[in-house]
């Protein structure tokens, strides 16, 4: 018995040594000593072994050794819990938040949004396709001789794996797709990125965006293409803007126009952005030639469509007077910060 005596001494002065600043600290102290497979478990069960004689002593001893290794427990786990509360006692409620910045719209799908929106209103759809496209759906269709020069590796990107395909320089390819799936009517937009083999300047890019429109049905004229690209440029630029109508050639339309809208900046009087004509150009346009009609299986005696395909750059331009191409895709938060979309 002297033993666990001695034992029980050692015990509490290891006891009163023990430091632990940390939860798993403090749990390996609880695991040590007061675990079912702990050091105050195993003093207990010495007593079956303690003499009668001496068990009542022998159980104030253990009894107190218990004590005050759960005593001890507390401390520790009191001292932890202090530390922790600690920093919460610095925080500084009334001190205002951070900042954190709200990104914005690129000046491009701002003018996206719009256009899709206004042609939304007239019945319009919106197309996507592919721009890894295949001759037939980029040119072919479209009636784009062999010997035009937009076919020109100087002015297409062809891939090299197979020569049949290209990056499309139109989006009248996704147009080519809905006619091959869909008969009249058809009414679609089709906005995306189209690609061109171009020296990279502040007026030229080897990528833009375009949207392209197509409306194909019995009875469909000029007036109805002249009506609906006027009400778009209206809601685009406001009630005020004039349009004008010149004659143009594109292998796919016939008759072809390119569409220009009263300078918004100088209203007409003469400034540089219309090289003092009062009158900017913005998109091209014609009635479906009978050829594309006919190449989709589409009956050109029984229906005829209009189409029309505008540079979204070319509108952002109008819009917000930005004269750089190039600061479309080099991605300067200074530049795109300054754009919002009134919603
Ligand atoms: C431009 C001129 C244009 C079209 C695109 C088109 C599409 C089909 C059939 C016929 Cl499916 N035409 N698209 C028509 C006229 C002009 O784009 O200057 N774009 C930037």
């Amino acid at each position: 018995m002297e033993n666990l005596v001695q034992q029980l001494e050692q015990y509490k002065n290891e006891i009163a040594a023990y430091e632990a600043n940390t939860a798993a600290a403090v749990e390996a102290y609880r695991i040590k000593y007061l675990g079912t497979k702990g050091i105050v478990k195993a003093v207990m069960g010495e007593m079956k072994n303690v003499p009668n004689d001496q068990k009542k002593s022998f159980g104030l001893l253990l009894n107190e050794f218990r004590q005050i290794a759960e005593a001890k427990y507390e401390t520790l786990k009191a001292a932890l819990t202090g530390n922790q509360t600690e920093p919460a006692e610095t925080f500084d409620s009334t001190l205002p938040g951070d900042v954190y910045p709200l990104g914005s719209r690129h000046p491009i799908s701002i003018v996206r949004k719009n256009i899709i929106d206004i042609f939304h209103r007239l019945g319009f759809a919106v197309a996507e396709g592919p721009e890894i496209e295949d001759d037939w759906h980029n040119f072919g269709a479209m009636n784009l001789p062999a010997d035009h020069p937009a076919r020109d590796m100087q002015d297409t990107f062809y891939i090299n794996k197979n020569p049949d395909w290209l990056l499309r320089t139109h989006t009248s390819s996704v147009q080519a797709r809905v006619m091959e799936k869909q008969k009249p009517p058809i009414r679609v937009i089709c906005p995306g990125r189209v690609y061109r083999n171009e020296t990279i300047s502040a007026r030229a890019h080897c990528f833009f965006h375009q949207v392209e429109g197509l409306c194909i049905d019995d009875n469909v004229s000029f007036a109805d293409l002249k009506q609906t690209l006027y009400f778009f440029v209206q809601e685009m630029f406001g009630k005020t803007v004039k349009i004008r109508f010149r004659p143009s050639y594109f292998p796919f339309t016939e008759p072809s126009a390119e569409m220009d809208i009263s300078c918004l900046i100088c209203g007409g009087d003469g400034c540089n952005v219309c090289k003092h004509t009062g009158w900017v150009e913005i998109l091209g346009s014609g009635m479906v030639h009978p050829r594309v009609l006919e190449n989709f299986g589409i009956d050109s005696n029984k229906y005829t469509g209009f189409a029309f395909g505008m540079g979204m750059e070319r509108i952002c331009q109008l819009k917000y007077r930005v004269n750089d191409l190039r600061l479309y895709s080099q991605n300067d938060v200074r530049f795109l910060k300054q754009f919002t979309s009134a919603r």
